[in-house]
C-alpha cells in the first residue's frame, strides 16, 4: 500500500515512545513507512525526504524528537505537508527541552505539536488518521469506531475498584 503518512524520528532510540504512533497507525488502517532521519546527523536526508515527501504520496508526516529537537521545524520549514511533532522524553530534563524546541516555532513555519512522549506519539497518530480521514472513508470510519469503542470502554467499567 502506498505510504500516506511519514513517520520520522531523530534516532533509533526514539523508537520506543514513536512506536506508538505506529500502533495507531495500524490500528486505524493507515498506510505508513517509518525512517531515522536526524536534523543534526543526517541534515542532507533530512532536506531530500522532506523535499520529496509529497511528490512521494505522503499526506502528513510525524516527527519526533529529543532534547534539541529541531528535526520537527526543519522538515515543516521544507514541505507544505503538515507537520506533527512528538517531542521524546530526554534522560536530562525529562522531554521538556524537546517540548519546548518543538512547540516555540516562529510564526509563519506551523508545526503541531502533541504531548511529551508515549501520549503524544499516540495522539499524532490518531491526529494523523483524522487528517487521512479528511478524505479517505475507509479511514474516517476507523476513527469513529475507536473512538466509540473507547466511549463504550469507559461507561462499561465505571468503578474505579474494579479489576
Ligand atoms: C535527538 O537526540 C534524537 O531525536 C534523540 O531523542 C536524541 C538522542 O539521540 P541518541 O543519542 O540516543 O541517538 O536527535
Amino acid at each position: 500500500m502506498q505510504p500516506l503518512v511519514g513517520l520520522i524520528m531523530g534516532s533509533k532510540s526514539d523508537w520506543p515512545t514513536m512506536e506508538h504512533a505506529a500502533n495507531m497507525l495500524d490500528k486505524l488502517g493507515v498506510a505508513y513507512e517509518t525512517r531515522v532521519v536526524s536534523a543534526h546527523r543526517t541534515p542532507d536526508l533530512l532536506f531530500d525526504y522532506a523535499k520529496t515527501a509529497s511528490e512521494r504520496g505522503l499526506k502528513v508526516i510525524i516527527a519526533g524528537a529529543g532534547g534539541a529537537a529541531h528535526l520537527p521545524g526543519m522538515v515543516a520549514s521544507q514541505t507544505s505537508l503538515p507537520v506533527l511533532g512528538v517531542p521524546v522524553q530526554s534522560k536530562a530534563l525529562n522531554g521538556l527541552d524537546s517540548l519546548l524546541s518543538i512547540v516555540q516555532m516562529p510564526g509563519g513555519i506551523a508545526v503541531g505539536t502533541l504531548a511529551i512522549g508515549k501520549a503524544g506519539a499516540t495522539n499524532a497518530g490518531l491526529l494523523a488518521a483524522q487528517i487521512v480521514g479528511t478524505f479517505n472513508d475507509d479511514v474516517r470510519k476507523a476513527v469513529d469506531e475507536f473512538r466509540k469503542n473507547q466511549t463504550q470502554s469507559v461507561l462499561d467499567n465505571p468503578d474505579p475498584q474494579e479489576q
